[in-house]
């Protein structure tokens, strides 16, 4: 699926703003066809936003259930004749959508885009009623999995991961047109022959039999290639490659040739570069990478996981002020606006998919049994297994030509100690190698199976481990957490594979102030960071280290969280802490 733009033969209209919004616990919605007229109730909601902290009260806040959007739209009077397409950026974490009376979507997954042609259904120049349901509620065939429980007062949502479970419309909602045969899908791998760079491209077209023609610009809009049919291979003498702090973008237009007019054109970024796994070393366009940078979240106040460019562009700003070149897009899809921004700047991206909390052995880096077998008929199972298969396959197809990504990681901290593990994701390995064989696969293991007890790290190129030495374990005692440490990623380096390590961190109470290195103070996020460094730099097979996190986030309660999750080097608003000074000195030199 391509993003929707506005080229030559195409226009883009975006449904955001105030949205009708109705909750509705009882799912009488679906039964009364709410999506019939005007949905019951005044109450209004931003799109883009989660739900949850824009209602002040708290049984909206955790709310779970189906909740309905609705918008009415005129449909530009410009656009008779066309295709015209409905496009949600993500519904989280399902969604059916309606145009008018009729059925048009239904999509699982509450981090990518899905759409519906329309054409049929609207008149351009009148206006057309669009209806959401959107439903929050997790079980163990949802990714991520979560569980719904009887209390004393009431039913209640559980889930394993530690982040709130912020819900509705996070990302723009798009009607778009293009001509009647159109681009339906753009797939671009690049390569390097010395100086010269390819650009292989494979086009994919519906509704018509239009030939397909492309050109190659450069970034001053210069042509240096060109094309002409389905698939074939560009190449660029002199290429001026996509690099790690430089995001060099060339043009691909891809056109389609209907008797000399041009039914439709669409225009993809591409950064000519190539990634690679080699032993123990991560290379991008040849060169040893070493990654340095975060695991975030796409989270703030009031929004939750909505899109903002405002903090988009502040939160690279930020990861440049401090030297990181490269974050993990922890614990699910980014808005593609993320990833684009990345190309751009040249900044580096692990890209996650929503597998967080498949483990019944931890809660979130909350430590204790859950009550739960991880992997069994009841609990996550083979429907479990074919839903996480496709979000593997969704965020494959809409990330692919993203020059920033260089790797792929299919889950985080999952149960991998098991024979069950084992089973369950061999397949998903394949299933994202058949997705992309250009790109190396991973999954981030926990602490709970370490070296010599994960059953799943075999499957990957690269080993992601999360580890919490000083903090979750030997809390307090760097000395110890350093030798122990040192002493597992030993055992790991015999694996000749790279190892990053995706997490590592300590909560920071901003303000908290110590003489002497005290959990939850600045003093002692430092002196952690310090020791987990001298580790790292220790250890060859280390490639790199994404600190755990940007910035302190939103979770649920618990008397592990102290108004969330502390372990940014950023507060949630943004504001360095001490730990965010020393890192600028380690990563900027
Ligand atoms: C790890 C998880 C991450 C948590 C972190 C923590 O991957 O989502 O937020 O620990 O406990 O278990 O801070």
């Amino acid at each position: 699926m391509l993003r929707p733009q506005d080229t030559a033969s195409r226009e883009k209209k975006r449904l955001d703003g105030l949205w009708r919004f109705a909750l509705d616990p009882d799912g009488e919605g679906r039964r009364a066809g709410w999506y019939r007229g005007p949905l019951p109730g005044t109450q209004l909601m931003a799109v883009p936003a989660s739900f949850n902290d824009v209602v002040a009260d708290a049984a909206v806040r955790d709310y779970f259930g189906d909740l309905w959007y609705q918008t009415v739209v005129r449909v530009p009077r410009g656009w008779a004749g066309e295709r015209i397409v409905l496009n949600f950026e993500s519904a989280t974490h399902r969604a059916v959508v309606w145009v008018g009376d009729t059925q048009v979507a239904e999509h699982e997954g509450g981090y990518t885009p899905f759409e519906a042609d329309i054409t049929d259904l609207v008149t351009p120049g009148e206006e057309v009623r669009i209806t959401a349901v959107v439903n929050n509620t997790l079980s163990f065939q949802s990714i991520p999995p979560g569980a719904i429980e009887e209390t004393a007062s009431g039913r209640k949502q559980r889930y394993w991961h530690d982040f709130f479970n912020y819900a509705g419309l996070h990302r723009s909602v798009w009607l778009y047109s293009t001509p009647r045969a159109f681009v339906s899908d753009i797939t671009v791998v690049t390569g390097l022959d010395g100086t010269t760079g390819t650009v292989e491209y494979t086009v994919e077209t519906e509704g018509g039999s239009a030939a397909v023609a492309v050109v190659l610009r450069d970034a001053d809009g210069a042509e240096v290639a060109a094309g002409s049919g389905a698939s074939g291979t560009l190449s660029v003498a002199d290429v001026h490659r996509w690099a790690p702090g430089d995001g060099y973008l060339y043009d691909l237009e891809v056109r389609l040739d209907d008797g000399g007019a041009t039914a439709d054109s669409y225009h993809l970024k591409v950064g000519v570069r190539t990634v690679e796994v080699r032993g123990t070393e991560f290379l991008i366009n040849g060169e040893p990478f070493y990654f340095k940078g975060f695991g975030m979240h796409e989270d703030h106040a009031v929004i939750g996981k909505a899109h903002n460019d405002a903090h988009l562009v502040n939160d690279f700003q930020l990861l440049d002020w401090i030297g990181a070149n490269s974050f993990r897009t922890s614990h699910y899809p980014y808005s593609e606006d993320v990833l684009e921004h990345a190309d751009r700047l040249g900044v580096v991206v692990i890209d996650e998919t929503a597998a967080v909390g498949l483990n019944m052995g931890i809660g979130g880096g909350i430590f204790g049994g859950q009550g739960y077998t991880t992997f069994s008929p009841e609990t996550a199972n083979d429907a479990t297994q074919e839903v996480h298969a496709q979000a593997i396959r969704e965020l494959i197809a809409r990330d692919k030509n993203h020059p920033s990504v260089v790797l792929w990681s299919i889950a985080n901290e999952p149960e991998s100690e098991t024979e069950a593990a084992e089973n369950y994701f061999r397949p998903l390995f394949d299933v994202a190698r058949q997705a992309d064989p250009t790109r190396p696969v991973g999954f981030v293991n926990v602490m709970l199976a370490p070296h010599g007890k994960c059953r799943v790290s075999q499957f990957g190129d690269v080993l992601m481990l999360n580890r919490y030495y000083g903090w979750y374990v030997n809390t307090g005692d760097l000395e110890a957490a350093e030798h122990d440490f040192k002493a597992e990623l030993d055992g790991w380096s015999t694996e000749g594979k790279p190892i990053i390590i995706t997490e590592y961190g300590a909560d920071t109470y901003p303000g908290q102030h110590s003489i002497v290195p005290e959990p939850w103070s600045e003093e002692y996020q430092i002196a952690y960071l310090d020791t987990n460094h001298r580790v790292f730099d220790s250890v060859e097979a280390v490639v790199g280290e994404h600190v755990w996190n940007f910035a302190d986030f939103a979770t649920t309660s618990g008397i592990m969280r102290v108004g969330g999750n502390k372990k940014g080097a950023f507060t949630r608003d943004r504001q360095p802490k001490a730990a965010a000074h020393a890192l600028r000195r380690r990563w900027k030199g």
